[in-house]
């Protein structure tokens, strides 16, 4: 499948949402019109939804997650982001792949993270995996949240639907290291961003 059908997918999913939910959420115009893929949390200027609900947010409350307000980036966001491509050597099997998705300090921008580069940020995986970092090794590392490899979607299930990744073999830190210890800081099923003041 390619970007475009991706992002007609999504488009056709708003469309068919929209008679169902328009007018309830007039209000609220900011809020996501197809599946949310991530949200993010913590210390960012913008929001599209309000508290996580237990009742029904229940993997981030499993997680130990909690905010009062937070943005939920859909499909159609990240999908109509300009894609960036990297072609990293992968853990999974010493094999280069095409990866390609948006930067992801330009998703932290898009929901005003701070700009700061101490600014900390926690990414959770659907598995319960997380890791800590910083924004500045975020721009350092030219993190992306990857959507496509080799020109196909990734699968939840599989590594995605979002897997943050960089290039390893560009990062001299990590290309010095044996390729199983370059992915620390590469969540795979990528749904939570936690951010906070550095
Ligand atoms: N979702 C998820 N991403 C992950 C991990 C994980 O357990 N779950 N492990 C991390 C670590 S420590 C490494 S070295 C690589 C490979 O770990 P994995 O084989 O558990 O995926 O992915 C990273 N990303
Ligand atoms: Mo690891």
């Amino acid at each position: 499948m390619n970007k475009r059908q991706f992002l007609g997918s999504a488009a056709l999913l708003s469309a068919a949402a929209a008679p169902a939910f328009g007018s309830q959420h007039a209000r609220k115009s900011a809020c996501a019109a197809s599946p949310v893929m991530l949200t993010i949390s913590g210390a960012i200027r913008r929001h599209n939804r309000g508290a996580l609900d237990p009742a029904f947010d229940p993997l981030l409350a499993k997680h130990q997650v909690k905010f009062s307000e937070a943005y939920g980036v859909d499909l159609a966001l990240i999908a109509g982001m300009p894609a960036v491509t990297i072609n990293p050597t992968t853990e999974y099997d010493s094999r280069q792949h095409s990866l390609s998705g948006p930067l992801l300090t330009g998703v932290l921008e898009h929901v005003g993270a701070p700009a700061a580069g101490s600014t900390q940020i926690v990414m959770h995986a659907v598995d319960g995996y997380a890791v800590a970092t910083t924004l500045d090794k975020v721009r350092a590392y030219r993190f992306i949240v990857a959507t496509h490899m080799d020109g196909k979607p990734l699968p939840l299930g599989g590594v995605g639907p979002l897997w943050a990744t960089y290039d390893a073999d560009h990062i001299p830190e990590l290309s010095n290291k044996p390729l199983k210890d370059r992915f620390e800081l590469s969540p795979w099923g990528l749904y939570h961003i936690q951010v906070a003041e550095g």
